[in-house]
């Protein structure tokens, strides 16, 4: 028994997790069909000690999957995933392609699990640096309310995919042996200008939009007002992208609206929180490191402070998996809501 399921984008660094988190959380599969573009069809990939071929996703590939996690790029979302819908598939997008569709839910499953009831077919996984900041402030918003949000990431590069990662290594390697650096990837794949990453700090992460922020900011802003549906949240981001393999790093401010909050609070509440483990010992040196949540399925906050000047104000430190809780994972764990509540079987 179990599901028949489709992976597009099987070849790359989420895909990759995917297959790993499936398997290690052992969801219920009948059959496993991994997808990608022409370029990559035709690679192995060993599942669950069986080779399989990954072939070109076309709208026919989904005939008989009953649920699709697409992690390809918006492009191929936008061109395949209604024609999966069609044939009878519950998508799970962990793309950009549909988060911000009136009739796509935008899920966390720790934040708004709820929302699935309403899905159409597809399923919207936020953006990394969104997910892992929501569900690290939800029990303060459930119990507190939340007024505003000042979030600066200190991102890694396999949020831009292993074209980055090896670019980072390499440059990493080529400094290193004073040699000449050519910058092809990063900040943006397909930008006019590409900048140093290694031993680097670069406040561009995605393309620019006509108000300055980069479409990586109005992703944290727009992505946690429709996952905590109170649009009354003020928002604001700075994305910065730092030499760092896996593990994305958060500074968040954050206000309250009611009164009464203090550290010892946030600390139990998020103790409480699902999916959030507390790291946060300063007299013993104990607060997340990225290099620390590779691999690691929670959200990690630590460094939790009363802001000096206003009662309601709160500092924090909030580190996770970017390829696990921040794509992979929450995706896996939205196809287990999905069947819990009974909307996939
Ligand atoms: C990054 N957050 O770190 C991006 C990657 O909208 O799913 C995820 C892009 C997305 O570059």
């Amino acid at each position: 028994a179990g599901f028949h399921v489709a992976i597009v984008g099987a070849t790359g660094a989420v895909g990759e997790q995917m297959l790993k988190t499936l398997d290690r959380l052992s969801f219920p599969i009948a059959s496993m069909k991994l997808l990608s573009s022409a370029r990559s069809a035709g690679k192995k990939i060993t599942f669950k000690n069986e080779e399989l071929t990954v072939e070109e996703a076309t709208p026919e590939s989904f005939e008989g999957i009953q649920l699709a996690l697409f992690s390809a790029g918006g492009s191929v979302s936008k061109a395949l995933a209604k024609e999966a819908v069609k044939r009878g598939a519950i998508v799970v997008d962990n793309t950009s392609a549909f988060r911000m569709d009136k009739d796509v839910p935008l899920v966390v499953p720790e934040v708004n699990e709820h929302a699935l009831h309403e899905h159409n077919g597809i399923i919207a996984n936020p953006n990394c640096s969104t997910i892992q900041m929501v569900a690290a402030l939800e029990p303060l918003r459930r119990d507190y309310g939340l007024s505003r949000i000042v979030v600066s990431t200190y991102q890694a590069v396999s949020g831009a995919g292993v074209n980055a990662i090896d670019e980072m290594y390499e440059q990493t390697q080529q400094l290193l042996n004073e040699e000449e650096i050519e910058p092809k990837v990063l900040p943006v794949s397909g930008d006019k200008k590409h900048y140093q990453i290694a031993f680097n700090a670069v406040p561009q992460i995605d393309v620019f939009q006509e108000n300055g922020f980069t479409y990586e900011e109005m992703k944290m802003i727009n992505e946690t007002k429709k996952i905590m549906e109170d649009e009354s949240i003020k928002v604001a981001a700075t994305c910065v992208r730092l030499p760092v393999e896996t593990g994305h790093s958060e500074s968040v401010y954050v206000e309250v609206e009611k009164e009464g909050l203090d550290v010892a609070k946030v600390r139990s509440l998020l103790e409480e929180a699902p999916g959030v483990t507390l790291q946060d010992d300063p007299s013993n040196q104990v607060y997340p490191l990225a290099s620390e949540a590779k691999g690691k399925d929670p959200v990690f906050v630590g460094r939790i402070r009363q802001d000096i000047d206003e009662p309601k104000g709160f500092h924090m430190w909030i580190v996770a998996d970017n390829l696990l809780k921040g794509a992979a994972l929450n995706s896996v764990q939205i196809a287990f809501s999905l069947v819990k509540l009974g909307l996939l079987k």
